[in-house]
């Protein structure tokens, strides 16, 4: 039987107001916490790094801002150098439920070799663009892997380590990274399973921040399908020359 050693895993870029809270919710589920503050300026650098001092996480500053998938990268590294098996990834702006982190778990734990994503749903805190931008990436993505995948956006989600750093390699650094590395562990024939976990939007007065940037994330994400969906046609035409295989079909579609 695989062993099962998860971890918490929050990168986080300036949300002063809301890590702190993020990180006693989550170790009320799971004590074993890994932050990753991705450059941050000097207020909430010094959050984070009290947070590490206080013993409720562990703490990796990277010396300057790479983007979210790039804080992720560096997370990924850190809890396997520390020796855990899976990473569920949460937001630190207190977007996510994090009443839900066992139901993740035990979907994670049942089958060692999936990725587990969350489904968003939302409330009408969304904003608009957000909605239409996810939609089209919900196309994109259907296009690239099959529904199997369902939302590849949701930062609520559980890794298997050895996959996703493998995946990872081969990824964007910002807010190209979720979708990117959901479609490329579903090439690799893991079992894709869904959560569905209700995401609002925090208001700005209660702390909440978004740092996606619509003109950059959005080019970036672009890029990203045009890519994958150019590596997709090569492997249909010449097999297995671009190294990557698409998903066995569902079993209940
Ligand atoms: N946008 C952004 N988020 C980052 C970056 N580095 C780490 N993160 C963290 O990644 C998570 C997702 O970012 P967020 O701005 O909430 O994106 P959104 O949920 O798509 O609006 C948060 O915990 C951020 O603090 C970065 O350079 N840009
Ligand atoms: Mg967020």
């Amino acid at each position: 039987m695989s062993t099962f050693r998860p971890c918490i895993l929050i990168p986080t870029y300036d949300n002063p107001r809301t890590v702190r809270r993020v990180v006693e919710q989550v170790r009320a589920h799971l004590p074993e916490v890994v932050v990753v503050d991705d450059g941050s300026g000097p207020e909430h650098r010094a959050i984070v790094a009290s947070l590490g001092h206080e013993g409720l996480a562990h703490v990796t500053h990277r010396t300057r801002n790479g983007g979210k998938g790039a804080a992720v990268k560096t997370g990924f590294e850190v809890a396997t150098g520390l020796g855990y098996t899976h990473a569920l990834q949460v937001d630190a702006d207190g977007q996510h439920a994090l009443g839900d982190i066992p139901r993740f778990l035990a979907l994670a734990q049942a089958q060692p070799d999936a990725l587990v994503l969350g489904q968003p749903r939302f409330d009408d805190t969304a904003p608009l663009g957000r909605r239409i931008g996810r939609k089209i990436t919900l196309f994109w993505t259907w296009a690239e892997a099959g529904s199997a995948i369902g939302d590849a956006m949701c930062g609520f989600r559980v890794y298997p380590l050895s996959s996703a750093l493998e995946a990872s390699r081969r990824t964007g650094d910002r807010m190209d990274f979720d979708p990117e590395i959901a479609v490329r562990i579903a090439w690799t024939g893991a079992p894709i399973l869904q959560v569905p976990t209700a995401v609002r939007y925090v208001a700005r007065e209660a702390g909440g921040v978004s740092h996606f940037k619509p003109w950059l994330d959005n080019w970036l994400i672009s890029t990203m399908h045009t890519r994958l969906m150019w590596e997709r046609v090569m492997t249909t035409l010449f097999g297995r020359r671009t190294a990557t295989r698409l998903p066995a079909p569902r079993s209940d579609a």
